[in-house]
């Protein structure tokens, strides 16, 4: 029973005591009382008969109405009590609520809607029909995304059997890639660097002193980072630069002398190192230094403002031995200082898959990843599972801290899929990619980049976006094997052009063109009736120009329709509408939004769908 019937049942059986009481004891004194004139004055006045009656009669025509009066007393009682319970029940009262609060939305007073639902309540029709979903935006802002929503790219290698293969690129085919990655939208990407490229050898026995000498800026095997941030340079991407891993194996077997910081390596006489085991570099502060000489040259002398962020770990806890992201990030930090450029980069740590609380260090945003949660597709209406709780403590730190530190998601894509069938997997694992990039913007975060924009990941698992010319995917695969990555090497060398993966490249394309970065996240309410009403997910971010995005997910196998209530202050005059939904057609669909009426407008999502409304008003 709803613990507020039980109230209610209390408060109706004290009640009912304290009538009897009234009834049984108070009334008769007051009666006898009355009767003698000692009463109040009109209580003297309504017993006028004194003459005729004795007091016995008043006192038996008192006995007489009471039973009745108690009779009715517990009947209605029942009655209201039983009212009360029916109203208190979950899908009574959030249709109810709803209902009051489209009345509201409306601009209807507080007592037309009063009217409105005790009409309601009168005319029988108790449940009014809202099996619709209603969303509903407001003015507050939770969060801005001051970093960008994007793509992590990879271009070095720890498996024998993948080679720098971008190395081998010809113009044609970087000139699909870039295509494709304009295509892909996103406005924040990662790109990586092996510090054996710009300091072949170390440059000598001090990290605090540069010799500027030993670095190898012009390397051609930097090439194809320089290709990338020209290339973000002239399109508005900002740029986290990082290392990899502590080796690129490709290049460490051309030139085993590289691996000059790797503990390992030196210490086993570089022997190979392909089966990665953890490694430990031979003094952190050495990492430090080739990342603020590199950062150096790539400001000063190439003039890149694209680069934003730099961190010196990818994973640190799971790659490398001693190593601290937090820790490690002050000496980098006093390296900025000294060559004055520690306001022109952002330092990100500690950039762990394995989550941790913040801690004492010199960086500027803390960054995550995330590859753990799940939606059940048997259970739709449950929602995204298994999020990690320190969102939870991150946000609250982002709200009472002053300055606010960024928290970025920087590698997030592979969904674990549970009640899925093929091929549908390769698109579920996005849209439910799609609901946690939601929940973490409306949760504060400041960016997400997902893993990965890059042609060797078979897209079976959702790493793949991309992928190449007349190469087969057998159905299921896993991340990345011999078997899937060689057929596309193998293509890749013999010129093969870059392709979409539709499913994962058009959902997530529409999730990067309509989140931008300098958008502002709006606090967005999703009544779901379907408990326990997680199955649709919703944000609605304003552009720097003020336009709406107002995203969708429909996780259900089946059409839903939604009701977007938009603040009554900030109304869009026109809408545009482009979804991707499991029919996992070739491109995004377009649909026409019905015109907003009264404030909001009703959507019907199709199954399995990610929608996105887009503000076209001219002002
Ligand atoms: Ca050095
Ligand atoms: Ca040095």
């Amino acid at each position: 029973m709803n613990p507020l019937t039980r109230k209610a049942i209390r408060v109706f059986v004290f009640l009912g005591i304290g009538l009897l009481v009234l009834a049984k004891l108070i009334a008769p004194w007051f009666i006898e009382q009355a009767y003698q004139g000692k009463s109040l004055g009109f209580l003297n006045a309504i017993i006028s008969g004194q003459a005729s009656h004795p007091v016995s009669f008043y006192l038996n025509e008192w006995t007489k109405i009471v039973w009745p009066i108690m009779g009715a007393y517990i009947f209605g009682g029942l009655l209201a009590v039983f009212m009360f319970d029916v109203m208190m029940r979950p899908t009574f009262y959030d249709r109810f609520s709803v209902h009051a609060r489209g009345l509201m939305m409306r601009g209807k007073s507080a007592f037309k809607v009063l009217i409105a639902l005790a009409s309601i309540m009168v005319s029988g029709s108790v449940t009014p029909v809202f099996s619709h979903v209603a969303v509903t935006i407001s003015e507050t802002r939770v969060g801005a995304i001051t970093l960008g929503t994007g793509w992590s790219t990879w271009d070095y290698w720890w498996q024998q059997y993948i080679p720098r293969f971008r190395l081998t690129w010809n113009d044609e085919q970087w000139d699909t890639y870039f295509k494709l990655l304009k295509e892909a939208g996103g406005d924040w990407i990662r790109a990586d660097l092996y510090y054996g490229d710009t300091e072949p050898r170390n440059d000598n026995d001090d990290p605090e002193i540069i010799n500027w000498k030993a670095f190898t800026f012009d390397s051609p095997k930097l090439k194809n980072l320089y290709k990338l941030l020209d290339f973000a340079q002239a399109n508005d991407i900002n740029v986290y630069l990082t290392y990899t891993y502590l080796r690129s194996n490709h290049d460490y077997n051309e030139d085993r002398l590289t691996g000059w910081l790797s503990k390992e390596a030196v210490s086993n006489g570089f022997p190979e190192l392909w089966t990665r085991p953890k490694d430990e570099p031979i003094d952190t502060r050495e990492l430090a230094e080739n990342l603020a000489a590199t950062i150096y040259h790539l400001l000063k002398n190439r003039k890149y403002t694209c680069i934003k962020q730099i961190s010196l770990y990818v994973e640190p806890d799971a790659q490398w031995t001693n190593v601290d992201g937090f820790r490690d990030s002050k000496f980098l930090g006093e390296l900025l200082v000294k060559l004055g450029i520690r306001d022109q980069v952002a330092i990100l740590a500690p950039q762990t898959g394995a989550h941790v609380d913040s801690q004492d260090g010199d960086y500027d945003v803390f960054a995550i990843e995330d590859y753990g949660a799940v939606v059940n597709w048997a259970t739709p209406e449950k929602g995204l599972q298994n999020l990690d709780p320190i969102y939870k403590s991150l946000v609250s730190r982002i709200k009472s801290m002053k300055p606010s530190m960024e928290v970025g998601l920087t590698e997030y894509g592979r969904m674990w899929n549970e009640g899925a069938t093929d091929p549908l997997p390769t698109y579920l694992s996005t849209l439910s990619a799609a609901c946690l990039v939601f929940e973490l913007y409306n949760s504060g975060f400041a960016g997400t980049q997902r893993w990965a924009f890059d042609p060797v990941y078979h897209p079976y698992c959702c790493f793949g976006v991309i992928s190449v010319e007349g190469v087969q995917y057998p159905a299921v695969a896993t991340e990345v094997t011999f078997e899937t990555t060689a057929p596309i090497i193998t293509a890749m060398k013999q010129g093969a052009k870059f392709i979409k993966v539709p499913q994962t490249f058009e959902p997530q394309r529409l999730i990067n063109i309509n989140l931008t970065r300098g958008s502002a996240v709006h606090h967005v309410e999703v009544h779901d009736p379907t408990r326990p009403g997680k199955g649709v997910y919703a944000i609605a971010a304003r552009n720097e120009s003020g336009k709406w995005r107002v995203g969708l997910v429909n996780l259900y196998a089946s059409a839903r329709d939604v009701e977007v209530y938009f603040p009554a202050d900030l109304l869009p005059d026109s809408l545009e509408w482009d979804y991707y939904d499991a029919t996992m057609p070739q491109h995004t669909l377009q649909g026409s939004p019905p015109r907003i009426r009264d404030h909001s407008l009703i959507l019907r999502m199709p199954p399995r769908s990610l929608s996105f409304l887009r503000d076209q008003s001219v002002s």
